[in-house]
């Protein structure tokens, strides 16, 4: 049972699908914070290998990509005595809702999702329905935990937006039942871009030059820096507007150091793009180096993350399925009993 401190305490839910070994982007958009909230908040982190599915898997890949991530999260600082780790797929209640909210949410809505559109043209062979439904998972994944906020990188504010519209509208018919939850996202680093295309953003599945990978080693985060897009002015300044690779790296120094941008810029003038480069590298090794030392120690122990996750799972669908039961209630289903 909680008690009455930790009812008090807000929720926190996010999810980050086992579709590839993490980025920086992933790092500073999302993960970085989650430990940070965990002091403060209920945190529930989900490994969401239901919505990694709307996109082709290999099989043995998933399952190990679910075990890998597991050990990212708890190498980046989540304590699983704080917080809930678990897989989507371990708790039934996901797919449940997901159904449900299917029915209250209208094909225009899923229409204007960016995500949806951009995977359907780099995946036109394989346009499912699951890819098409993708953000009515994501808004039963958040509204199940009756989370109150969502920490995500900013490609995913339309998706928070499209999940507040299916709890209103859910609400306004049958009542109080879903908390409507808030977006958590940061004004530096929630979008980091490509390396090689600093008009996109950075995507564990793109290409591997375009990308920092969390386990890379420091030769390849140099070589990849080194051959990041930047620009032929050769001046220093952030403006994403007109400088995207640069301001790209400017911005990655400053989350992962801490430093403000003026600071940073000001130490700057007046150097090349390669010192420039060679202050990124710095700062992005010096933040990966202890987190690759304990995801080494943790993927060791394969048991340990299989018992965390599915303690994690059982935590999970005991808080999930009491809003599956109250949800059921409200739109009629049949009783389990007569009481
Ligand atoms: P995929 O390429 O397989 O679609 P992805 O790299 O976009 O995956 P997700 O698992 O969909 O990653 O996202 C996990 C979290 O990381 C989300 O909160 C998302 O907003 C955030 N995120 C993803 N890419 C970036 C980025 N380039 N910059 C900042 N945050 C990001
Ligand atoms: N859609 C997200 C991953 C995701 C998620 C969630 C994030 C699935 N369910 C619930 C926050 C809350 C993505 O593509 N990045």
């Amino acid at each position: 049972m909680m008690d009455k401190q930790e009812t008090a305490k807000k929720t926190i839910f996010s999810g980050i699908q086992p579709s590839g070994t993490l980025t920086i982007g992933n790092y500073i958009g999302a993960l970085r914070h989650f430990p940070e909230l965990q002091e403060t908040y209920n945190c529930i982190y989900c490994i969401v290998d239901e919505h990694a599915i709307t996109v082709r898997q290999n099989p043995a890949d998933l399952r190990r990509r679910c075990l890998e991530l597991a050990a990212v999260y708890l190498a980046s600082g989540i304590d699983p005595e704080k917080c809930i780790i678990y897989c989507q797929s371990h708790v039934s209640a996901h797919a449940e809702l997901a159904w449900i909210l299917n029915c209250f949410t209208y094909m225009g809505e899923l229409q204007r999702m960016t995500q949806f559109k951009d995977k359907a043209a780099k995946h036109a062979d394989n346009i499912n329905a699951g890819l098409f439904t993708y953000p009515v998972l994501m808004a039963a994944d958040i509204l199940l935990y009756q989370a109150d906020a969502v920490p995500v990188g900013a490609d995913q504010k339309q998706h928070l937006e499209i999940t507040r519209d299916i709890a209103q509208r859910f609400n306004s018919i049958y009542g109080d039942v879903f908390t409507v939850p808030e977006p958590l996202i940061t004004k530096v680093g929630s979008r980091v871009m490509s390396l090689q295309d600093p008009t996109r953003k950075m995507s564990k599945s793109d290409p591997e030059e375009c990308f920092i990978s969390l386990l890379d080693e420091p030769d390849a985060v140099r070589r990849k820096i080194k051959r990041a897009m930047t620009d032929s002015d050769g001046e220093i300044r952030f403006d994403p507007e007109n400088k995207p690779g640069v301001s790209n790296l400017l911005s990655i120094i400053s989350t992962l150091t801490g430093e403000d941008m003026e600071t940073i810029c000001g130490e700057m003038a007046g150097k090349g793009y390669g010192d420039l480069k060679n202050r990124t590298s710095d700062a992005v090794i010096a933040a990966l180096e202890p987190l690759q030392s304990e995801y080494k120690r943790l993927i060791a122990d394969k048991q340990y993350l299989l018992d965390t996750l599915l303690s994690g799972a059982e935590k999970a669908n005991s808080i999930a399925i009491r809003t599956l039961r109250k949800v059921q209630k409200k739109i009629g289903f049949a009783p389990r009993s007569l009481k």
